[in-house]
């Protein structure tokens, strides 16, 4: 890294002060974390004190551990607003461990008696469940690994042995606080981790039951996976070479249910996050308005040639399309206490404009099999039994399945990440027309529960023919046909 002098700018390091002790292990370090949660983590430990330090866990691969090290754990957090940017160096992180490399480690760092939590940002694949129903996937391979063998690969194999070793050393359970964009993520994690802890150790599953908590989340900061550019800007931005920074939206939200073992947690509220008592509310609005939006406009615009979020929201065609889509949305959402709805509409629309976060649409595109469910069909579900009409969505769920076909409208390959992306594109070519497609992909049940799939044959045929017969950027104008443009 070369700064203007010709001279390699200095690696950034971490601030000579003491280190607080580790309260947390985080499972799964991805950017969206380190720009989320650890940040909130860090302003409670200035802000109240305590010991909350973080250790790290990347389930999969070593870089985020080897970029960091050589900084001792500091990183720095950008905020990009339109109006510029501003940077900030977060040494809350104690330690980074890599599961794969050494599991027995992570184990005893989750066992270890002053861990109070562990949370989670695995992403939705991440807890091996069946996304249609919520449950464990027993036959998931990593689920088949982890129930034979005592140092797991899957974070509910980590959670369950872990939890193993504090009751065999006679400890309390930590809190498992799950940070993913998951229907009633609280209650998912806590079905998953008991049904596989049933089928290692029942006297262990019950233990858990008792004595562990789960408490439901709802998060929120638009987070793009930092790019290289990225890496260089910040360098010229603070003079030091950092290898993982991580480049964020100013808004943040955090809800969180307040039930942590023996009350133990940071002081979160001291730093604006919402501790309530029920946080469903909170996550369907999120889920359906945000990330369902999120999606309908990754794959609509990536087929209408788009590379970014904001690229797409400049189109006028998709800023009208995503205001029906609201309109359709908000008849399914229970209004969270202290919210308006079309208020929380106007505010995502800034948000995904802002054109200085560059949020590809196909890195949000990615896993829509684990996606879908949450994001887009259970609100079609609702709307569609009350008879309301739901185009934009059925427009949406449409321009997924011509996605995950892996073909664009230019006849271009596309790089469909998904678990299941080699099953739904052989379902797609074996399909000849929209409609034999559409029929084919209603029938993977682990995205689509049957009864929904009935509902959705006539309506997602309809967009689907219309998606293939004029594309993306025509559909979506027709589909809006009837709206004016304009603000929300
Ligand atoms: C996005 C989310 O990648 C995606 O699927 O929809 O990561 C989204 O940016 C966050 O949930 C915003 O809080």
């Amino acid at each position: 890294m070369l700064m203007e002098a010709g001279l390699p700018a200095d690696r950034l390091t971490r601030s000579p002060a003491p280190r607080s002790g580790v309260g947390i292990i985080h499972l799964g370090l991805g950017a969206f974390y380190r720009a989320f949660g650890a940040i909130y983590v860090d302003e409670a430990m200035a802000a109240k004190g305590g010991d909350w330090g973080i250790i790290g866990v990347s389930l999969k691969s070593p870089t985020t551990r080897d970029a960091l090290a050589p900084q001792d754990w500091a990183y720095t957090s950008v905020t990009l607003s339109p109006e510029g940017e501003q940077t900030k160096v977060i040494d809350v992180l104690q330690d980074v461990l890599v599961a794969p490399e050494n599991p027995a480690a992570v184990i005893a760092a989750m066992a270890d008696a002053a861990v109070k939590i562990v949370s989670l940002t695995v992403t939705e694949k991440g807890y091996c469940h069946n996304p249609a129903t919520g449950a464990l996937n027993p036959d998931h391979p990593d689920i088949q690994h982890d129930l034979v063998n005592a140092l797991p690969v899957s974070a509910p194999g980590f959670l369950v042995r872990a939890l193993a070793a504090r009751r065999a050393a006679g400890l309390a359970p930590f809190t498992i606080l799950t940070c993913d964009n998951l229907p009633e993520n609280g209650k998912l994690v806590r079905g998953v981790v008991l049904q596989l802890a049933r089928l290692i150790d029942p006297a262990l599953a019950d233990w858990i039951a008792e004595n562990a908590r789960f408490p439901a989340t709802m998060v929120d900061r638009i987070t793009p996976a930092t790019t290289d550019a990225n890496i260089a800007r910040v360098t010229e931005l603070t003079g030091k070479y950092d290898a993982a920074p991580v480049l964020h939206e100013p808004f943040r939200q955090w809800v969180i249910e307040d039930d942590f073992v023996g009350g133990l947690r940071p002081d979160f509220a001291s730093v604006g996050v919402q501790m309530v008592q029920d946080v469903t509310a909170f996550e369907h609005m999120k889920l359906r308005m945000l990330n369902g939006t999120h999606s309908s406009l990754a794959y609509l615009g990536y087929l209408a040639g788009h590379e970014t979020i904001a690229d797409t929201m400049a189109n006028p065609a998709f800023s009208t399309f995503v205001e029906q889509l609201w309109d359709e949305i908000m008849p399914a959402v229970a209004t969270p206490p202290g919210v308006n709805l079309p208020d929380y509409a106007r505010a995502l629309k800034a948000r995904y404009a802002n054109p200085a976060i560059r949020h590809r649409t196909w890195q949000i595109a990615m896993d829509g099999s684990q996606k879908l469910p949450q994001r887009l069909l259970g609100t079609l579900a609702q709307n569609l039994q009350a008879g309301r009409a739901c185009p934009g969505l059925c427009l949406a769920v449409a321009a997924w399945m011509r996605y995950v076909g892996g073909v664009d409208e230019a006849g271009n390959p596309i790089d469909v990440k998904d678990p299941l992306a080699e099953k739904l594109r052989t379902i797609s070519a074996a399909a000849s027309t929209p409609t034999e497609k559409v029929a084919a992909l209603l029938a993977v049940d682990e995205v689509f529960p049957p009864a929904l799939a009935d509902r959705l044959r006539t309506p997602v045929t309809a967009a689907a023919s219309l998606l293939w017969a004029v594309g993306a950027q025509a559909a979506v104008a027709k589909t809006t046909a009837s709206r004016q443009t304009g603000g929300a």
